[in-house]
């Protein structure tokens, strides 16, 4: 009897756990693009691009390992639209005795999946997606554990169960679970920031890019120069590129920002990671072996490991955990909507307009940028988090729900009330000044306080911390930060407040319609 094996747009990976036990001449894999997932957000036209390149790409390989496949392009005739209406169409053609699927990584998702076996009269076998290192059950035995979930702790379990990094009797390699003090630089004259490795689109994603443009040309973003690795060959090659040529300085830079320079030291591979290209685990052993062979310094191999097994690992748990009341969130009550800026790119203010651009051209930013400058801002401004998630889930290449609703809601917006984090990740113009050489180049001065010509985060700064003053001045680590508040005279304060007032009013909201 067939069994049906559907395989989603982020399970491209050979070792996934429905291939494995099977024979292939029992089961049909099923492969779809369908309109719904391009759509429910109108996701970045590279996004969708890298995804069904990497899909086709995927089919191809799994047929030359002998599987029976079968692939539903999106301009197929009578292609559903759907992942319930493929499945439900290759059902009526197969007739098979049950379904085996990976748990997938969205709620969304889950939801329409768990109504398969009623639908089709079927067994549907929800095998656990054991590319990651964590199980959901096993975070949710974790947490159930804790008062709080900090992600120290749970690395460190990670650290553990791995052994990366570990030495025999049980320590820490160095001495300390964690480098970070070492890896806060900013960019300085005179660094040399290696190119990462491009892929030349071959026919297939040519094909696949001109579909795009012809289906999805109103979408954000650009598909100009395309050149993501779109299978497991060419992302383990731009994986060892990048331990061999950015890995060593990675860890001293990870927090700056320079103009022009979109990828610095950073690796580029999530997109990669997150399709299934890339296992998180040969991606950590990777920087792992490069330490032990003295190629990297430990502050890079432990930083880049520790957001491998560590947070990525850490905020898929919390999004299990936390769904589906996590997506509703907005602990400090944000109502305005995201400015047209996030769209066009165009405001003045430099470190912004540089992270749109880089969105804009690669649907990638590096996460400082995407912390520190666009989240920041959207939480300074009071921006409905909703919004602001819908955006991230949009514009990155790498972006799913699992690992981008946490990162918005939880971390840059702390609309989860500080389940994730302890403390909001808020930072005026110095902080954006000590990490990036934009302001220099910036219409606006970021030694100026108020007005005008004021950078906008130094006013927005204070006037959040004003706005919520009553939740976070209790709070241990922001003691210092309110102290300097009450140090400041009466009209000091009144004349931040109303710059941000100014601001905020003149900020253009984006044309309706494009939110869920
Ligand atoms: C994001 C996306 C897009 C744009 N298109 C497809 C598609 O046509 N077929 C598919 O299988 N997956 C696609 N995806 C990825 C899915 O949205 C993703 O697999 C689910 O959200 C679960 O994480």
């Amino acid at each position: 009897m067939t069994i049906l094996i559907p395989l989603l747009g982020d399970q491209l990976s050979h070792g996934l756990a429905p291939l494995r036990d099977v024979d292939p001449s029992d089961a049909v894999v099923l492969l779809m693009e369908v309109g719904d997932e391009a759509t429910y957000v109108r996701h970045h036209k590279r996004k969708i691009a890298l995804i069904f390149s990497a899909m086709r790409h995927f089919a191809k390989e799994l047929e030359a390992k002998g599987w029976r496949v079968e692939y539903m392009c999106i301009d197929d005739p009578g292609n559903s639209g759907s992942f319930t209406g493929e499945v439900k169409r290759a059902v009526e053609r197969h007739r098979p005795s049950a379904i085996r699927i990976v748990e997938p990584g969205e709620w969304r998702v889950k939801t329409m999946i768990d109504g398969w076996s009623k639908t089709f009269g079927l067994p549907v076998d929800v095998l656990v997606d054991d590319r990651f290192l964590c199980g959901i059950l096993e975070f949710q035995t974790w947490a159930q554990a804790r008062n709080d979930l900090v992600m120290e702790f749970f690395y460190r379990d990670m650290r553990r169960k791995t052994g990366l990094l570990m030495e025999s009797d049980g320590q820490p390699t160095g001495g300390a679970w964690n480098f970070d003090k070492e890896n806060r630089a900013p960019p300085r004259c005179g660094l040399n920031y290696p190119e990462p490795m491009h892929f030349q689109p071959d026919q297939i994603t040519e094909q696949v890019l001109a579909l795009v443009e012809d289906r999805y040309g109103q979408h954000f973003g650009r598909l100009e120069k395309f050149s993501l690795p779109v299978t497991a060959g060419q992302a383990r090659r731009a994986l060892g590129h990048f331990v061999r040529t950015a890995l060593p300085d990675f860890g001293t830079y990870q927090d700056a920002m320079v103009t022009g320079q979109d990828w610095l030291y950073h690796s580029w591979l999530s997109p990669a990671l997150n399709l299934g290209l890339l296992t998180p685990l040969e991606v950590a052993q990777a920087a792992a072996d490069a330490y032990a062979a003295g190629d990297v310094p430990l502050n890079a191999a432990e930083g880049f490991i520790r957001q491998i097994i560590g947070w990525r690992e850490y905020v898929r748990g919390y999004y299990w955990l936390e769904m589906p009341e996590v997506g509703d969130a907005n602990a400090l009550a944000a109502t305005r909507p995201l400015p047209a800026f996030y769209w066009t790119g165009d405001t003045d203010m430099l470190c912004l307009a540089e992270a749109i651009r880089n969105t804009r051209d690669n649907a990638y930013a590096h996460h400082i940028q995407r912390l520190m400058v666009l989240g920041n801002f959207a939480m300074l401004a009071g921006i409905r988090p909703q919004d602001v998630a819908d955006w991230f889930l949009i514009v990155y290449a790498d972006a799913y729900e699992w690992v981008e609703l946490p990162n918005v809601i939880g971390m840059s917006q702390h609309a989860d009330g500080g389940r994730l984090a302890t403390k909001p990740y808020a930072g005026g113009g110095a902080y954006i000044n000590r990490m990036s050489d934009h302001c220099g180049g910036c219409r606006y001065d970021v030694k100026k306080k108020v007005g005008p010509d004021a950078c906008p985060f130094n006013a927005l700064y204070w006037d959040f911390l004003a706005r919520h003053e009553r939740r976070f001045r209790r709070n241990r680590r922001m003691v210092q930060i309110y102290a300097n508040w009450d140090r400041m005279k009466p009209d000091v304060r009144d004349a931040y407040r109303a710059s941000a007032a100014d601001f905020l009013a003149k900020l253009e909201p984006a044309e309706e319609g494009w939110v869920r």
